[in-house]
């Protein structure tokens, strides 16, 4: 199983022209019209260089493609057109290793705290209008229709305003949408580290009477239960496509 799960990996990773279209696209980038497309392709870029030996994947992937065949029956996986992830794969990118954050009891929190689990981790802000709780709802959907397996998926919110989400706050805020929801902050140089380790943009904006929104990348970059990134997925790609790409990185 474990062979031909890297068989998998390696097939889908050749893919890599569904990145720049469905990646990092500039509507995850939300609010206002920024140019980040210097960010967006640095990401795009990385996630090529660490595909050091695409050849010999190639060469292997079609020796097991044949060797699957051959053996057929019984084994399903590689040809199965299910198993593709409906994110992008941006597996190899190691994105988000690390981070240190805390949570509201002050436990805190790197991605091997979450080993043996899928992560869902997103960026937002709990004053935000519109995005950060319309994924919210979105993920508290995910958890309904992993059902069991919810168990084994770690949602976590990083907030990107320090300034006004308290600990507290953040976490009575991620956990009216469902209590198993984890909501991570730091000191301003912390969460400075893990935005930029997940490739992750954040800005405030000047205030208007007297209050300010945030941008950020609203993309939701969905981890292993080895800690590896392996998907990237559009905040608004659907509660549908979200849980089935978590459960494709459960098996
Ligand atoms: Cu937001």
């Amino acid at each position: 199983m474990g062979m031909h799960y890297y068989y998998c990996m390696n097939r889908s990773g050749m893919n890599h022209s569904g990145l720049n279209h469905s990646g990092m696209n500039h509507s995850d980038m939300n609010h206002s019209g920024l140019n980040h497309s210097d960010m967006n392709h640095s990401g795009i870029k990385h996630v090529g260089m660490n595909h050091a030996h695409p050849r010999s994947g190639l060469v292997r992937g079609l020796i097991a493609l044949v060797l699957a065949v051959g053996l057929s029956a019984g084994l399903t996986g590689c040809g199965d057109p299910v198993e593709t992830f409906k994110g992008s794969e941006i597996s190899g990118t190691h994105l988000g290793q690390g981070f240190q954050l805390t949570s509201a009891d002050g436990k805190p929190y790197t991605l091997a705290s979450f080993a043996g689990k899928a992560v869902l981790v997103f960026f937002g802000y709990t004053q935000c209008p519109d995005v950060c709780p319309t994924t919210l709802a979105e993920l508290s959907q995910v958890m309904k229709l992993l059902g069991d397996k919810a168990d084994r998926l770690q949602v976590v919110m990083i907030t990107v305003d320090s300034e006004r989400d308290t600990p507290e706050i953040l976490k009575g805020y991620v956990t009216s949408f469902d209590p198993r929801f984890l909501g991570l902050s730091g000191t301003p140089e912390q969460i400075k580290q893990a935005a930029s380790s997940f490739k992750a943009y954040y800005a405030k904006n000047s205030p208007v009477n007297g209050t300010y929104t945030m941008d950020h990348t609203a993309s939701l970059y969905l981890i292993d239960p080895k800690g590896e990134s392996r998907v990237l997925l559009n905040n608004n790609a659907g509660a549908e496509a979200i849980a089935h790409d978590v459960r494709l990185v459960l098996r």
